[in-house]
């Protein structure tokens, strides 16, 4: 097995950085930077002291630390190199563990090492990458879960039920003469029932966890001057998105990330949208936003509460829905609005100005219980499962299903026989 070497921490200046070597020749570089020779080093233990190159010239002072042969993160020996966080001071030192035989890890091979002895399993190694890029309390709760295993823990308990069930219709099928009472095929298609609903449930925890993970993707959409620009530098807070009173400010759409509450969102802010565009930039502008409508999860659909209500396209309306779209009926500031409650009404409103910041907590609220009661479906602090895992749940829902009504037909209406093709 090869040596690999790596920096750990980002490559910048910083108070100290970590290097991380993996592999057998850990040993022979640790004697080399113990300055007694003797006693071996201390697994999981500090040491402070100069790293010499192999020339015997010193590029730093380091702490580090050496981690014995399953006792390491890879399971495999270990040495954690800490040097001042100076990206000439890492280059040379990585350079000096090259020349002593180490080469440069691949992207991800400390935890692919990992994975191959056994120290993490797959799903712990998605949770590891989870972790990393958490960037709200729920992402982290969700990767800190993932990372201990414990959706592995649900699905080994699942299985665990689906053998006990297997064995008693196995048994059956080995002596078909006992005939299975009444009361236990009942139980077996409870317990199946039970089981199916189960995972149909892990199964839609998967949009969620997206949502969770990378962000809501939010789009600003309406006609031309409603204020979409202004809502979107009202939520990041300050003036991202150019204003004016100019119809067709925004050409090209401008994506911000941006917090509600503890909830990571991708805000698109676009063209406006008109029935009748004044030239073929505003059309080409008009076409990205009608492309963007795909891949939305929320729509803020700002209207100008001065202004009749707009025309909008087909292909926009036909998207819009009340777990998914929230009018935004903005400059609330002005006199005289016009009442847009009977513009589409079976969507929630809510009327704000943009130039007023003690609107933003009306706001923010609307949004988060939108989030938690349509997008979430309440269940942001269940076990959730990703696309991945989602799919292999669905594939195992399925043979269960196929189980049942094997079951249903065979055992209940048909000849009181189980086939042994049955697929449980
Ligand atoms: N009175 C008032 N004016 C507002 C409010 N929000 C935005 N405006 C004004 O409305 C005009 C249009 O605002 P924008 O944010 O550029 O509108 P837009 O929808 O992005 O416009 P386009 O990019 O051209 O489609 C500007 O003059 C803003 O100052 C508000 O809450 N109250
Ligand atoms: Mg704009």
């Amino acid at each position: 097995m090869d040596t690999f070497v790596a920096q750990a921490t980002p490559v910048g200046t910083s108070a100290i950085a970590l290097i991380r070597v993996n592999g057998p020749l850990v040993e022979a570089i640790v004697s080399s930077l113990q300055s007694k020779t003797g006693s071996p080093a201390k697994t999981r233990h500090a040491y402070f002291g100069n790293y010499n190159d192999i020339a015997g010239s010193t590029i730093d002072t380091v702490v580090w630390t050496y981690f014995g042969d399953g006792a390491s993160y890879t399971g495999d020996a270990i040495l954690e190199i800490m040097p001042h966080g100076n990206p000439y001071i890492c280059k040379k030192i990585i350079e000096d563990l090259c020349r002593r035989g180490c080469r440069l890890a691949e992207p991800g091979e400390f935890t692919q090492r990992a994975f191959l002895n056994k120290k993490l399993n797959f799903s712990q190694v998605e949770g590891v990458l989870e972790t990393i890029h958490a960037q709200t309390d729920r992402a982290l709760f969700q990767a800190r879960k993932q990372l201990s295993g414990e959706s592995g823990n649900i699905i080994k308990g699942i299985v665990r039920e689906l053998t006990n069930i297997r064995a008693e219709v196995e048994a059956h099928i080995d002596f078909p003469e006992d005939e299975l009472p009444q009361e236990n095929i009942n139980q077996i298609e409870d317990a199946l029932i039970h089981l199916t609903h189960r995972l149909q449930a892990f199964e839609s925890t998967a949009q969620t966890k997206e949502l969770i993970q990378n962000g809501i993707h939010t789009l600003i959409v309406g006609a031309p001057n409603a204020g979409k620009s202004s809502l979107l530098n009202f939520i990041v807070g300050h003036s991202r998105a150019l204003v004016s009173a100019v119809s067709g400010t925004t050409r090209d759409y401008i994506l911000e990330r941006a917090y509600i509450g503890d909830y990571l969102l991708n805000l698109y802010d676009t063209a406006g949208i008109t029935e009748s565009p004044s030239n073929e930039i505003e059309s080409l502008g008009i076409k990205r936003t009608l492309e963007l409508i795909e891949q939305t999860d929320l729509f803020l659909l700002v209207i100008d509460r001065s202004q009749p209500a707009p025309h909008l396209p087909p292909q926009l309306l036909e998207h819009l829905a009340p777990d998914n779209t929230l009018v935004v009926e903005n400059k609330a500031d002005l006199a005289d609005p016009i009442d847009h409650s009977s513009f589409l009404p079976q969507l929630q409103h809510i009327a704000v100005s943009t130039l007023c910041r003690n609107d933003y907590p009306k706001l923010s609220q609307s949004l988060v219980s939108l989030f938690r009661e349509s997008l979430m479906h309440e269940h942001e602090y269940d076990t959730m499962f990703n696309h991945r895992q989602a799919a292999f749940i669905q594939q195992a829902r399925m043979e269960l299903e196929d189980g049942l009504l094997n079951i249903r037909k065979k055992l209940r209406f048909g000849d009181r026989r189980i086939s042994p093709d049955s697929r449980i």
